[in-house]
Protein backbone atom coordinates (compact mmCIF):
# COMPACT_ATOMS: atom_id res chain seq x y z
CA UNK A 1 0.00 0.00 0.00
CA UNK A 2 1.81 2.78 -0.95
CA UNK A 3 2.09 5.85 1.70
CA UNK A 4 1.14 9.46 0.52
CA UNK A 5 5.00 11.43 -0.22
CA UNK A 6 5.21 12.73 3.46
CA UNK A 7 5.05 16.68 3.88
CA UNK A 8 7.43 18.57 6.16
CA UNK A 9 5.36 20.34 8.31
CA UNK A 10 5.70 24.42 8.33
CA UNK A 11 8.08 24.34 5.43
CA UNK A 12 10.81 22.98 7.63
CA UNK A 13 12.34 19.63 7.10
CA UNK A 14 11.80 17.68 10.53
CA UNK A 15 14.90 16.19 11.10
CA UNK A 16 17.43 17.78 13.16
CA UNK A 17 19.17 21.22 12.17
CA UNK A 18 22.58 20.90 10.47
CA UNK A 19 22.64 25.13 11.25
CA UNK A 20 25.99 25.92 12.84
CA UNK A 21 25.74 29.29 13.44
CA UNK A 22 23.06 31.06 15.91
CA UNK A 23 19.89 30.72 14.63
CA UNK A 24 20.52 28.40 12.10
CA UNK A 25 17.54 26.53 11.35
CA UNK A 26 16.66 23.16 9.32
CA UNK A 27 16.22 23.41 5.57
CA UNK A 28 18.65 26.58 5.32
CA UNK A 29 15.96 29.16 6.59
CA UNK A 30 16.74 32.65 7.05
CA UNK A 31 14.46 32.43 10.52
CA UNK A 32 16.35 33.54 13.70
CA UNK A 33 16.74 32.05 16.47
CA UNK A 34 14.76 34.39 18.32
CA UNK A 35 12.51 37.94 18.60
CA UNK A 36 13.93 40.44 16.73
CA UNK A 37 16.14 43.17 18.22
CA UNK A 38 13.42 45.15 19.04
CA UNK A 39 11.82 42.59 21.34
CA UNK A 40 8.50 42.18 18.25
CA UNK A 41 8.82 37.88 17.51
CA UNK A 42 11.24 37.36 14.90
CA UNK A 43 8.26 35.19 12.81
CA UNK A 44 5.75 37.50 13.42
CA UNK A 45 3.45 35.33 15.94
CA UNK A 46 2.92 37.06 19.16
CA UNK A 47 0.73 35.47 21.61
CA UNK A 48 -2.21 36.73 23.37
CA UNK A 49 -1.49 39.52 26.26
CA UNK A 50 -1.11 37.01 29.03
CA UNK A 51 0.01 34.19 27.91
CA UNK A 52 1.64 32.15 30.42
CA UNK A 53 5.22 30.41 29.52
CA UNK A 54 6.47 27.83 31.40
CA UNK A 55 8.36 24.07 31.97
CA UNK A 56 8.18 21.24 33.48
CA UNK A 57 9.82 18.24 35.23
CA UNK A 58 8.67 15.49 38.00
CA UNK A 59 9.69 14.50 41.19
CA UNK A 60 11.12 10.70 40.56
CA UNK A 61 13.39 11.89 37.36
CA UNK A 62 14.95 15.39 38.93
CA UNK A 63 15.04 14.88 42.98
CA UNK A 64 17.44 12.56 44.08
CA UNK A 65 17.71 12.33 47.39
CA UNK A 66 15.60 8.54 47.51
CA UNK A 67 16.12 7.91 51.26
CA UNK A 68 16.29 11.24 52.93
CA UNK A 69 14.43 13.03 55.46
CA UNK A 70 11.89 10.30 55.50
CA UNK A 71 10.73 9.22 52.20
CA UNK A 72 9.55 6.05 51.23
CA UNK A 73 10.29 3.67 48.36
CA UNK A 74 8.65 3.64 45.08
CA UNK A 75 7.63 1.32 42.12
CA UNK A 76 9.93 3.14 40.09
CA UNK A 77 12.82 2.63 42.97
CA UNK A 78 12.26 -0.40 43.09
CA UNK A 79 12.01 -1.10 39.16
CA UNK A 80 15.28 1.27 38.70
CA UNK A 81 17.09 -1.36 40.83
CA UNK A 82 16.08 -4.57 39.22
CA UNK A 83 18.64 -5.35 36.72
CA UNK A 84 17.55 -5.13 33.31
CA UNK A 85 15.30 -2.84 33.26
CA UNK A 86 16.70 0.54 33.11
CA UNK A 87 19.30 1.60 30.32
CA UNK A 88 22.80 1.20 31.73
CA UNK A 89 20.98 0.20 34.88
CA UNK A 90 19.89 4.03 35.64
CA UNK A 91 18.37 5.42 38.73
CA UNK A 92 16.68 8.00 39.95
CA UNK A 93 18.87 7.59 43.40
CA UNK A 94 20.17 10.98 42.28
CA UNK A 95 19.25 12.39 39.26
CA UNK A 96 19.70 16.14 38.91
CA UNK A 97 19.85 16.08 43.14
CA UNK A 98 16.95 18.88 43.03
CA UNK A 99 15.64 18.02 46.23
CA UNK A 100 19.46 20.01 47.05
CA UNK A 101 19.90 22.23 44.40
CA UNK A 102 16.02 23.54 44.37
CA UNK A 103 17.19 27.04 45.38
CA UNK A 104 20.01 27.28 42.44
CA UNK A 105 17.32 26.01 39.75
CA UNK A 106 14.22 28.15 41.04
CA UNK A 107 17.01 31.18 40.37
CA UNK A 108 17.44 29.36 36.84
CA UNK A 109 13.56 29.58 36.22
CA UNK A 110 13.23 33.28 37.27
CA UNK A 111 16.33 34.25 34.82
CA UNK A 112 14.53 32.37 32.47
CA UNK A 113 11.70 34.55 33.13
CA UNK A 114 9.23 31.73 33.58
CA UNK A 115 5.73 32.36 34.26
CA UNK A 116 4.82 28.82 35.40
CA UNK A 117 6.30 25.72 36.73
CA UNK A 118 5.17 22.36 37.02
CA UNK A 119 6.42 20.15 39.10
CA UNK A 120 5.43 16.56 41.01
CA UNK A 121 4.90 15.81 44.54
CA UNK A 122 6.10 12.69 45.48
CA UNK A 123 3.46 10.35 47.34
CA UNK A 124 6.56 8.53 49.25
CA UNK A 125 8.11 11.79 50.45
CA UNK A 126 4.95 12.62 52.16
CA UNK A 127 3.04 9.05 52.96
CA UNK A 128 6.18 6.79 52.99
CA UNK A 129 3.94 3.88 52.63
CA UNK A 130 1.26 5.79 51.52
CA UNK A 131 -0.86 5.48 54.08
CA UNK A 132 -1.12 7.26 57.68
CA UNK A 133 0.00 10.37 59.04
CA UNK A 134 2.27 12.78 56.76
CA UNK A 135 5.72 13.25 56.47
CA UNK A 136 6.34 16.59 57.80
CA UNK A 137 10.11 16.69 56.15
CA UNK A 138 8.64 15.68 52.94
CA UNK A 139 5.99 18.43 53.08
CA UNK A 140 8.52 20.97 53.71
CA UNK A 141 10.51 20.51 50.80
CA UNK A 142 7.47 21.34 48.86
CA UNK A 143 6.62 24.26 51.14
CA UNK A 144 9.81 25.52 50.37
CA UNK A 145 9.64 24.76 46.49
CA UNK A 146 6.29 26.53 46.18
CA UNK A 147 7.30 29.57 48.23
CA UNK A 148 10.41 29.94 46.70
CA UNK A 149 8.85 30.33 43.34
CA UNK A 150 6.06 32.63 44.24
CA UNK A 151 8.87 34.67 45.86
CA UNK A 152 10.27 34.95 42.53
CA UNK A 153 7.19 35.20 40.66
CA UNK A 154 7.08 32.05 39.14
CA UNK A 155 3.40 30.06 39.44
CA UNK A 156 3.47 26.95 40.64
CA UNK A 157 1.62 23.72 39.09
CA UNK A 158 1.52 20.79 41.23
CA UNK A 159 1.16 16.92 39.87
CA UNK A 160 -0.49 14.85 42.33
CA UNK A 161 0.55 11.85 40.96
CA UNK A 162 3.86 11.56 38.06
CA UNK A 163 3.90 7.39 38.63
CA UNK A 164 5.80 7.10 41.88
CA UNK A 165 3.64 5.09 43.86
CA UNK A 166 4.49 4.28 47.00
CA UNK A 167 6.52 0.44 46.73
CA UNK A 168 3.83 -0.51 49.70
CA UNK A 169 0.71 -0.16 48.06
CA UNK A 170 2.15 -1.55 44.99
CA UNK A 171 2.52 -5.07 47.47
CA UNK A 172 -1.23 -4.35 48.31
CA UNK A 173 -2.07 -4.80 44.75
CA UNK A 174 -1.54 -1.48 43.37
CA UNK A 175 -3.18 0.31 40.54
CA UNK A 176 -5.21 -3.07 40.37
CA UNK A 177 -6.47 -2.78 43.62
CA UNK A 178 -9.71 -0.18 44.30
CA UNK A 179 -8.65 0.47 47.68
CA UNK A 180 -5.36 2.84 46.22
CA UNK A 181 -7.85 5.30 44.61
CA UNK A 182 -8.83 5.96 47.95
CA UNK A 183 -5.72 6.35 49.21
CA UNK A 184 -4.70 8.44 46.48
CA UNK A 185 -7.39 10.75 47.71
CA UNK A 186 -6.16 10.64 51.31
CA UNK A 187 -2.81 11.70 50.07
CA UNK A 188 -4.29 14.69 47.63
CA UNK A 189 -6.25 15.91 50.57
CA UNK A 190 -3.01 15.99 53.16
CA UNK A 191 -1.22 18.22 50.22
CA UNK A 192 -3.73 20.18 49.67
CA UNK A 193 -3.90 21.12 53.22
CA UNK A 194 -0.47 21.66 53.73
CA UNK A 195 0.23 23.78 50.48
CA UNK A 196 -3.83 24.21 49.03
CA UNK A 197 -3.70 28.39 49.11
CA UNK A 198 -0.47 28.87 47.73
CA UNK A 199 -0.85 26.74 44.38
CA UNK A 200 -2.88 28.09 42.14
CA UNK A 201 -3.40 24.95 39.95
CA UNK A 202 -3.38 21.34 40.30
CA UNK A 203 -3.32 18.26 38.22
CA UNK A 204 -4.16 14.95 39.84
CA UNK A 205 -2.85 11.81 37.47
CA UNK A 206 -0.17 12.24 34.85
CA UNK A 207 -0.88 10.22 31.92
CA UNK A 208 -3.12 7.91 33.30
CA UNK A 209 -2.59 6.42 29.33
CA UNK A 210 0.96 5.80 30.39
CA UNK A 211 0.83 4.09 33.46
CA UNK A 212 -1.80 1.83 31.53
CA UNK A 213 0.43 1.11 28.27
CA UNK A 214 3.62 0.84 29.40
CA UNK A 215 3.82 -0.27 32.75
CA UNK A 216 1.10 -2.94 32.50
CA UNK A 217 0.78 -3.85 28.86
CA UNK A 218 3.85 -3.42 27.40
CA UNK A 219 5.79 -3.67 30.33
CA UNK A 220 8.75 -1.02 29.97
CA UNK A 221 7.15 0.81 32.76
CA UNK A 222 6.92 0.50 36.41
CA UNK A 223 5.63 -1.90 37.93
CA UNK A 224 6.60 -4.18 34.70
CA UNK A 225 3.55 -5.83 33.67
CA UNK A 226 2.21 -7.10 30.79
CA UNK A 227 -1.49 -8.21 31.55
CA UNK A 228 -3.94 -6.52 29.24
CA UNK A 229 -7.18 -6.96 31.37
CA UNK A 230 -5.14 -5.71 34.53
CA UNK A 231 -4.37 -2.96 31.99
CA UNK A 232 -7.46 -1.49 31.42
CA UNK A 233 -9.15 -2.02 35.34
CA UNK A 234 -5.92 0.30 36.32
CA UNK A 235 -7.17 2.98 33.81
CA UNK A 236 -10.41 2.50 35.77
CA UNK A 237 -8.47 2.91 39.20
CA UNK A 238 -6.58 6.18 37.97
CA UNK A 239 -9.73 7.45 36.74
CA UNK A 240 -11.55 6.73 39.79
CA UNK A 241 -8.34 8.49 41.54
CA UNK A 242 -8.57 11.71 39.77
CA UNK A 243 -12.21 12.20 40.65
CA UNK A 244 -12.11 11.62 44.29
CA UNK A 245 -8.67 13.80 44.43
CA UNK A 246 -11.16 16.46 42.46
CA UNK A 247 -13.32 15.83 45.86
CA UNK A 248 -10.98 16.41 48.15
CA UNK A 249 -10.05 19.57 46.21
CA UNK A 250 -13.41 20.66 46.60
CA UNK A 251 -13.29 20.39 49.98
CA UNK A 252 -10.11 21.23 51.27
CA UNK A 253 -8.13 23.12 48.13
CA UNK A 254 -7.65 26.13 46.68
CA UNK A 255 -7.06 27.11 43.21
CA UNK A 256 -8.21 25.00 40.43
CA UNK A 257 -7.72 21.39 39.80
CA UNK A 258 -7.53 19.37 36.56
CA UNK A 259 -6.04 15.77 34.81
CA UNK A 260 -2.80 16.00 32.74
CA UNK A 261 -3.51 13.82 29.45
CA UNK A 262 -1.12 13.26 27.24
CA UNK A 263 -2.77 12.92 23.30
CA UNK A 264 -2.01 11.35 20.35
CA UNK A 265 -3.56 12.33 17.10
CA UNK A 266 -4.70 8.91 15.35
CA UNK A 267 -4.52 9.17 11.43
CA UNK A 268 -5.42 6.44 8.90
CA UNK A 269 -2.33 5.38 7.07
CA UNK A 270 -4.34 5.45 3.90
CA UNK A 271 -7.43 6.08 2.52
CA UNK A 272 -9.05 3.30 2.72
CA UNK A 273 -12.21 2.48 4.79
CA UNK A 274 -10.76 -0.33 6.82
CA UNK A 275 -7.62 2.51 7.99
CA UNK A 276 -10.43 4.56 8.76
CA UNK A 277 -12.36 2.27 10.73
CA UNK A 278 -9.36 0.99 12.77
CA UNK A 279 -7.91 4.56 13.62
CA UNK A 280 -11.00 5.43 14.82
CA UNK A 281 -10.97 2.48 17.11
CA UNK A 282 -6.66 3.00 18.01
CA UNK A 283 -8.25 6.87 19.09
CA UNK A 284 -10.56 5.15 21.51
CA UNK A 285 -7.88 3.45 23.00
CA UNK A 286 -5.33 6.06 22.53
CA UNK A 287 -7.30 9.20 23.59
CA UNK A 288 -11.19 8.71 24.15
CA UNK A 289 -10.23 5.68 26.89
CA UNK A 290 -8.88 9.15 28.76
CA UNK A 291 -10.93 11.75 27.30
CA UNK A 292 -14.36 10.39 27.92
CA UNK A 293 -15.21 9.36 31.25
CA UNK A 294 -13.48 12.15 33.03
CA UNK A 295 -15.27 14.87 30.22
CA UNK A 296 -17.96 13.42 29.41
CA UNK A 297 -19.27 10.61 32.31
CA UNK A 298 -19.23 7.94 30.10
CA UNK A 299 -16.84 5.14 28.79
CA UNK A 300 -16.10 5.07 24.70
CA UNK A 301 -18.38 2.10 23.41
CA UNK A 302 -16.26 1.54 20.58
CA UNK A 303 -13.80 0.57 23.39
CA UNK A 304 -15.83 -1.13 25.56
CA UNK A 305 -17.57 -3.45 23.00
CA UNK A 306 -13.91 -4.24 22.22
CA UNK A 307 -12.60 -5.22 25.45
CA UNK A 308 -15.88 -7.14 25.94
CA UNK A 309 -18.50 -7.39 28.66
CA UNK A 310 -16.47 -9.98 30.61
CA UNK A 311 -13.08 -7.54 30.74
CA UNK A 312 -12.00 -6.48 34.22
CA UNK A 313 -12.35 -3.02 33.37
CA UNK A 314 -16.29 -3.87 33.03
CA UNK A 315 -16.73 -5.70 36.05
CA UNK A 316 -14.77 -2.84 37.77
CA UNK A 317 -17.34 0.16 36.85
CA UNK A 318 -19.12 0.17 40.09
CA UNK A 319 -22.85 2.60 40.40
CA UNK A 320 -21.15 5.82 40.75
CA UNK A 321 -17.92 5.38 39.48
CA UNK A 322 -18.54 7.43 36.51
CA UNK A 323 -19.99 10.20 38.40
CA UNK A 324 -17.01 10.34 40.64
CA UNK A 325 -14.93 10.11 37.56
CA UNK A 326 -17.05 13.03 35.65
CA UNK A 327 -16.45 15.48 38.56
CA UNK A 328 -16.57 19.07 36.91
CA UNK A 329 -12.63 19.81 36.46
CA UNK A 330 -11.32 23.57 35.72
CA UNK A 331 -9.06 22.86 33.02
CA UNK A 332 -7.41 19.82 31.06
CA UNK A 333 -3.41 19.55 30.58
CA UNK A 334 -2.52 18.23 27.27
CA UNK A 335 0.92 16.64 26.73
CA UNK A 336 2.01 16.01 23.00
CA UNK A 337 4.87 14.46 21.58
CA UNK A 338 3.76 12.07 18.62
CA UNK A 339 1.08 11.27 16.21
CA UNK A 340 0.18 8.01 14.96
CA UNK A 341 -0.76 6.72 11.57
CA UNK A 342 -2.83 3.44 11.84
CA UNK A 343 -3.17 0.81 9.01
CA UNK A 344 -6.38 -1.17 8.04
CA UNK A 345 -4.97 -4.45 10.41
CA UNK A 346 -4.62 -2.05 13.41
CA UNK A 347 -0.68 -1.23 13.72
CA UNK A 348 0.96 1.91 13.17
CA UNK A 349 3.22 2.65 10.86
CA UNK A 350 5.86 5.69 10.88
CA UNK A 351 5.51 8.68 8.57
CA UNK A 352 8.30 10.98 9.79
CA UNK A 353 11.67 11.10 11.09
CA UNK A 354 11.99 10.87 14.63
CA UNK A 355 13.48 12.05 17.27
CA UNK A 356 16.59 10.82 19.55
CA UNK A 357 13.57 8.52 20.67
CA UNK A 358 12.43 6.27 18.88
CA UNK A 359 8.73 6.38 19.25
CA UNK A 360 8.30 10.47 19.06
CA UNK A 361 7.75 11.02 15.30
CA UNK A 362 9.07 14.75 14.62
CA UNK A 363 4.90 16.50 13.52
CA UNK A 364 4.20 19.89 14.83
CA UNK A 365 0.28 19.33 12.98
CA UNK A 366 -0.10 17.55 15.35
CA UNK A 367 -0.29 19.56 17.93
CA UNK A 368 -2.66 22.11 16.29
CA UNK A 369 -4.83 18.87 15.08
CA UNK A 370 -5.21 17.83 18.94
CA UNK A 371 -6.07 21.48 20.43
CA UNK A 372 -8.21 21.61 17.86
CA UNK A 373 -10.06 18.78 18.33
CA UNK A 374 -10.16 18.75 22.23
CA UNK A 375 -12.23 21.77 22.08
CA UNK A 376 -14.46 20.65 19.14
CA UNK A 377 -15.40 17.32 20.91
CA UNK A 378 -15.01 17.98 24.42
CA UNK A 379 -16.44 21.68 24.89
CA UNK A 380 -14.72 25.36 25.88
CA UNK A 381 -12.49 23.74 28.53
CA UNK A 382 -9.75 25.89 29.43
CA UNK A 383 -6.49 24.12 28.28
CA UNK A 384 -3.08 24.74 29.26
CA UNK A 385 0.08 22.54 27.11
CA UNK A 386 1.61 20.69 29.82
CA UNK A 387 4.20 18.69 27.87
CA UNK A 388 6.01 19.27 24.73
CA UNK A 389 9.51 18.75 23.83
CA UNK A 390 12.40 16.25 22.25
CA UNK A 391 15.28 14.57 23.59
CA UNK A 392 18.69 14.75 21.79
CA UNK A 393 22.03 13.77 22.94
CA UNK A 394 23.24 17.01 23.82
CA UNK A 395 27.06 17.46 24.68
CA UNK A 396 28.99 20.29 26.59
CA UNK A 397 30.95 21.78 23.84
CA UNK A 398 35.04 22.78 24.91
CA UNK A 399 33.43 26.75 25.31
CA UNK A 400 31.33 25.67 27.43
CA UNK A 401 28.02 25.73 25.35
CA UNK A 402 25.47 23.49 24.43
CA UNK A 403 24.28 23.75 20.97
CA UNK A 404 21.20 22.08 20.69
CA UNK A 405 19.47 23.79 17.87
CA UNK A 406 17.60 21.08 16.61
CA UNK A 407 15.26 21.43 20.09
CA UNK A 408 14.94 25.27 18.97
CA UNK A 409 13.41 24.01 15.55
CA UNK A 410 11.18 21.59 17.43
CA UNK A 411 9.68 23.87 19.55
CA UNK A 412 9.47 27.07 17.49
CA UNK A 413 7.25 24.85 14.86
CA UNK A 414 4.95 23.36 17.63
CA UNK A 415 4.66 26.56 18.90
CA UNK A 416 3.66 27.98 15.89
CA UNK A 417 0.86 24.90 15.62
CA UNK A 418 -0.08 26.56 18.92
CA UNK A 419 0.08 29.63 17.63
CA UNK A 420 -2.36 28.36 14.89
CA UNK A 421 -4.81 26.55 17.65
CA UNK A 422 -5.13 29.58 19.46
CA UNK A 423 -6.17 31.74 16.42
CA UNK A 424 -8.32 29.16 15.20
CA UNK A 425 -10.13 29.92 19.09
CA UNK A 426 -8.65 26.92 21.26
CA UNK A 427 -8.89 28.49 24.67
CA UNK A 428 -5.20 27.76 25.42
CA UNK A 429 -3.79 29.57 28.52
CA UNK A 430 -0.22 28.50 28.77
CA UNK A 431 2.51 26.15 27.57
CA UNK A 432 5.21 24.36 29.16
CA UNK A 433 8.56 22.49 27.46
CA UNK A 434 8.91 19.11 28.45
CA UNK A 435 11.86 19.58 30.60
CA UNK A 436 13.09 22.35 32.31
CA UNK A 437 16.27 19.96 33.53
CA UNK A 438 17.78 17.03 31.57
CA UNK A 439 16.75 14.12 33.97
CA UNK A 440 16.12 10.58 34.31
CA UNK A 441 13.87 9.65 31.10
CA UNK A 442 12.58 6.09 32.95
CA UNK A 443 13.72 3.17 30.97
CA UNK A 444 15.85 5.08 28.36
CA UNK A 445 17.86 6.14 32.21
CA UNK A 446 19.76 9.14 31.53
CA UNK A 447 20.76 8.64 27.68
CA UNK A 448 17.86 10.97 26.66
CA UNK A 449 18.58 14.46 27.28
CA UNK A 450 15.17 16.76 27.11
CA UNK A 451 16.04 19.95 29.08
CA UNK A 452 16.20 23.29 28.29
CA UNK A 453 19.22 23.08 30.92
CA UNK A 454 21.84 20.51 31.19
CA UNK A 455 23.07 18.79 33.99
CA UNK A 456 26.53 17.24 33.62
CA UNK A 457 25.80 14.24 36.28
CA UNK A 458 28.89 14.14 37.45
CA UNK A 459 29.29 17.49 38.48
CA UNK A 460 25.74 18.43 38.77
CA UNK A 461 26.58 21.70 36.68
CA UNK A 462 23.92 23.27 34.99
CA UNK A 463 24.52 24.99 31.48
CA UNK A 464 21.90 26.83 29.53
CA UNK A 465 21.28 25.00 26.34
CA UNK A 466 21.29 27.62 23.36
CA UNK A 467 17.70 26.73 23.44
CA UNK A 468 17.11 28.08 26.88
CA UNK A 469 18.32 31.08 25.45
CA UNK A 470 16.07 31.13 23.24
CA UNK A 471 12.99 30.26 24.92
CA UNK A 472 14.05 33.23 27.11
CA UNK A 473 13.81 35.73 24.17
CA UNK A 474 10.40 33.92 23.10
CA UNK A 475 9.15 34.55 26.95
CA UNK A 476 10.56 38.08 27.00
CA UNK A 477 8.97 39.18 23.24
CA UNK A 478 5.38 36.59 24.00
CA UNK A 479 6.02 35.64 20.66
CA UNK A 480 8.19 33.23 18.10
C1 LIG B 1 5.67 11.50 29.86
C2 LIG B 1 6.14 11.90 31.14
C3 LIG B 1 7.50 12.49 31.20
C4 LIG B 1 8.48 12.01 30.14
C5 LIG B 1 8.38 12.82 28.87
C6 LIG B 1 9.31 12.28 27.80
O1 LIG B 1 4.88 12.25 29.30
O2 LIG B 1 6.03 10.42 29.43
O3 LIG B 1 5.23 12.87 31.65
O4 LIG B 1 7.88 12.06 32.46
O5 LIG B 1 9.79 12.13 30.62
O6 LIG B 1 7.09 12.78 28.37
O7 LIG B 1 8.97 10.94 27.53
Amino acid sequence: MSMPTPRPPHGTAPSATTGTTPGAVAGGGNRSAGPRADGTPADGLPFPPGFVWGAATSAYQIEGAAKEDGRGESIWDTFSHTPGRTRNGDTGDVAADHYHRYAEDLDLMRDLGLHSYRFSISWPRVQADGTGAPNQRGLDFYRRLVDGLRERGIAPMATLYHWDLPQALQDGGGWESRDVAQRFADYAEIVFRALGDRVPVWLTVNEPKTVVQNGYLEGHHAPGRQDPDAAYLVAHHLHLAHGLAVAAHRATGTGRIGPALNLHPCYPADDSPEAARAARLYDGYENRLYLDPILTGRYPQDVLDDLGPGSRLARGIRDGDLATISAPVDLLAVQYYTPYYVTADGTTTPRWPTSQAPWQQIYPDGMYDILTRVSRDYGPIPLTVTENGLPSPDTLGADGTVDDTGRITFLRDHLAAVHRAVAAGVPLESYHVWSLLDNFEWDAGYDERWGLVYVDYQTQRRVLKRSAHWYRQVIAANGI
